[in-house]
């Protein structure tokens, strides 16, 4: 070659982060000639993610390139039981295996276990691995429901936030994240945006600098929390109460937008005897506020416009999880905040989104299965008990794909139970070996976000984007919809939408070849049109074609069954629930009597530096994270009762099980947790002290909507622990 004429050796791939995270961020990858990724950074261009990163996928090459990757299917040693692998030693307990005879080995399985057990007898258990849509939902679930498999109620995380939501506004929207900046009240509600969220942080920034007031309502000190100028520190699972409390005060002092109630919103006069029963006392008592501060929130909040509450999905994850929800979202329709710029709420904005799912998923497949109906639904909250005690017919396989459930799935002696049974046939596709790939009888390679191609919607702004692939998989990693086609070709599935490739199933998303189906928001949109957009197109919303702002629910009609903003909603009263919000007590609180022999409320949270369980196994996030793995936070007053000091080993119990871990005691100011409240984070079990992490205490119990999870309404008590060489921590599941 010319000396003066080389071909330029770096490309940029422009992809998006795939994990589940509102942000969906655009990221551009530089690939060398050899083919490697050697740069990932965020796209300047895009106007939300505005080209930085969080502190997990600024390192993404660590996960890529992580001598840990799983590269291989794998199948389990015959001699080897099923459970914890010591990091870096899984190669004894499994022997690689070529793709052909996994596949065959899995068809085979399959096939016998549906004969013998019927379909249902087979159970995927799938989440948000990747919110790419191919990869989420699309071949997997064609497969699963062709074959007859159970079908999986994916409740772990916002379906409850999301169907209280849609019962007050009949859809998934909220304030424009970019118009955040217009705001002069931001409320962040259950919302650690600077940790979970961290793109919607410049704008609420960006309008302090104008004068804005951050207020923070979250029982724990996040960052989010202390940076903002008021922290209200809550008592876990009482936000109902106060969104009531905040509506008593409204209501009492005329401070509602009457025009607005009257034009947009159904069943005001019932909300106003409800509200009736909250005086400011009542909540204070509730909430371990004080009543000046219930009247001085309500009063701020109706004083203040444009007023925006950053709501996010920790409030739904108790018992009253629903109605909390529900309480907050009506605050915006008594004051009409939604009528100016940067007003409103917002929990998501996935409901703007109108990919084709149908098309994807193709649920009429399950008619074509041998059972020739729908198949039963399990809640996968409730896998445990799926697995240990769900007859007729029993789980006999189990297809994990996208998760990790043996670490972040409630009540996890349960599941770990469940998943160690020896004659349940568990397969694991996987991009490392996870606490549950350590149960798996095959383990399939998975590619990251950087080897596969997808498009993807958001649940934190409005923009669609591309996601190219930048590299070639590493090893023998293949992606869901690969191994979900390659698995029905086996299984002898002659529908040709198995035979679909990536831009097939891309078109049909976005409805291509139906353009009289297309959604006014996705007109035109197609593969090409999204990679001539630089990655990511904006929904095409009509007021902004006329040059005006996009403002939900500033005026109806609604999506609802009446049309209104539903205050009181007779489809929730046709399913036995309350039709108005209300406070109720989490069956774990220190609300209800019982609660005397776990005193302590225990939230098992996030980790700031991983996603849920991901990024948990990574050498320099594990740094980030140093101060807080296998520590529990605690209030000094709750130290100080049980004898235990900063730095002492504690254990953690309930009837559920007893973690062992370090105490970090607060000094009880006010960036502290309140008193009575314990916080631990997400981790690997495996990686944790005792071999299990924070889920051994949680419980499968349902929330009030939906069948959501209990996550942050669990009681425990602490004890100093006897720290001792030959440590084995109390733990009754071993
Ligand atoms: N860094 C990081 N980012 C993430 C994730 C992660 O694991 N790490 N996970 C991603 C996922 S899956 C999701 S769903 C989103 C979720 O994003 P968020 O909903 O923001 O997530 P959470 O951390 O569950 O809950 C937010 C806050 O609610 C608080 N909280 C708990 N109980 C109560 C309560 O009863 N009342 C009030 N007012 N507050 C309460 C918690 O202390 C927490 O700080 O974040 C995503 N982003
Ligand atoms: N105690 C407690 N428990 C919780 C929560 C909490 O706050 N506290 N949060 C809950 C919430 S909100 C959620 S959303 C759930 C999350 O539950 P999960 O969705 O199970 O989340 P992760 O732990 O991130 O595990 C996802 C796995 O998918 C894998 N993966 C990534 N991309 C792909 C891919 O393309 N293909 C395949 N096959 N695999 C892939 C990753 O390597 C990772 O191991 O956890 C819930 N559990
Ligand atoms: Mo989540």
């Amino acid at each position: 070659m010319h000396p003066y004429n080389r071909v330029m050796p770096l490309r940029t791939v422009q992809t998006v982060c795939s994990h589940d995270c509102p942000d969906s961020c655009a990221v551009l990858v530089t690939v060398d000639e050899s083919g490697r990724a050697t740069r990932v950074r965020g796209d300047a261009s895009h106007p939300v993610t505005r080209g930085f990163l969080c502190g997990k996928v600024a390192k993404y090459l660590d996960r890529v390139y992580s001598p840990e990757r799983l590269l291989y299917p794998m199948r389990r040693r015959a001699a080897v039981a099923k459970g914890p692998l010591e990091k870096g030693r899984e190669a004894e307990a499994f022997e690689r295996i070529g793709w052909d005879e996994a596949l065959d080995t899995i068809a085979a399985r399959l096939k016998t276990i549906a004969a013998e057990h019927g379909p249902e007898s087979i159970l995927p258990y799938s989440y948000a691995g990747t919110i790419g849509k191919l990869g989420y939902g699309s071949m997997d679930r064609r497969f699963f429901h062709r074959l007859g498999a159970s079908q999986l109620d994916r409740t772990i995380c916002s379906e409850t936030g999301g169907q209280a939501l849609v019962s007050v506004y009949g859809r998934k929207l909220g304030t424009d994240t970019e118009a955040f900046r217009h705001a002069k009240l931001i409320i962040a509600w259950a919302a650690n945006i600077h940790g979970n969220n961290i793109h919607l942080w410049p704008f609420v920034e960006e309008a302090r600098r104008n004068g804005a007031k951050l207020v923070a309502i979250d029982p724990y000190p996040t960052r989010t929390a202390r940076a903002a100028d008021w922290h209200i520190a809550i008592r876990p699972g009482t936000d109902s109460a106060l969104a009531l409390g905040m509506m008593h005060v409204l209501v009492r002092d005329s401070l509602c937008d009457r025009d607005y109630v009257e034009r947009w919103t159904h069943g005001f006069e019932r909300l106003r005897e409800r509200v009736a029963e909250y005086p400011p006392e009542r909540v204070a008592a509730l909430t371990g506020m004080t009543a000046a501060d219930v009247e001085r929130l309500a009063r701020e909040y109706a004083a203040t416009q444009p007023a925006a509450i950053r709501v996010n999905y920790g409030v739904q994850r108790g018992d009253n999880g629903g109605a909390a929800v529900r309480a907050i979202a009506m605050l915006p329709a008594l004051t009409g905040a939604w009528k100016h710029p940067g007003g409103g709420l917002q929990l998501s904005t996935s409901g703007a989104f109108r990919f084709d799912g149908e098309a994807l998923e193709r649920p009429d497949l399950m008619l074509a299965s041998p059972l020739g109906r729908p198949a039963r639904v399990v809640n996968m909250i409730l896998l445990g008990h799926a697995l240990t005690e769900l007859r007729d017919p029993a789980v006999q396989a189990l297809f994990v794909y996208n998760a990790n459930p043996a670490a972040v799935t409630p009540d996890q002696a349960a599941v770990l139970r469940g998943l160690r049974r020896t004659d349940l046939f568990t397969v694991v596709h996987e991009q490392f070996f996870t606490d549950t790939a350590d149960y798996a009888d095959i383990v399939l390679p998975a590619t990251t976000f950087l080897e596969h191609k997808d498009v993807q919607g958001a649940y934190g702004h409005y923009y669609v984007q591309l996601s190219d692939q930048a590299i070639q998989p590493l090893g023998e990693a293949r992606s869901n919809v690969w191994l979900f086609g390659q698995l029905a070709q086996r299984m002898e599935f002659d529908e040709p939408c198995f035979r679909d490739s990536v831009e097939d199933l891309i078109a049909q998303a976005l409805r291509v070849n139906q353009p009289e189906k297309q959604h006014a928001w996705m007109k035109g949109m197609t593969e090409d049109t999204l990679r001539a957009a630089g990655g990511a197109q904006r929904l095409m919303f009509e007021d902004e074609q006329r040059g005006a702002s996009f403002q939900p629910f500033a005026q109806g009609p609604f999506d609802t069954p009446s049309g209104k903003i539903e205050f009181y909603s007779e489809a929730l009263a046709g399913q036995g629930i309350d039709p108005l919000p209300a406070f109720r007590p989490a069956a774990e609180s220190r609300h209800v009597a019982a609660s005397a022999r776990f005193p302590l409320e225990f939230l098992p949270r996030k980790a700031d530096n991983y996603m849920n369980s991901t990024f948990a196994n990574l050498d320099r996030h594990r740094a980030m994270e140093a101060a807080h793995n296998d520590a529990l936070e605690m209030h000094c007053e709750d130290a100080a009762a049980r004898g235990i000091a900063d730095g002492d080993p504690v254990d953690v119990f309930n009837d559920r099980g007893s973690l062992r871990l370090r105490a970090i005691v607060s000094n009880g100011d006010g960036a502290a947790l309140p008193q009575g409240v314990v916080a631990a984070r997400l981790n690997w079990n495996k990686l944790s002290a005792g071999g299990h992490n924070v889920n051994l205490l949680t419980s499968q119990r349902m929330n009030d909507l939906a069948g959501g999870p209990v996550f942050y309404s669990v009681l425990v008590d602490v004890r100093k622990a006897i720290a001792s060489t030959t440590e084995t921590p109390a733990n009754p599941i071993n």
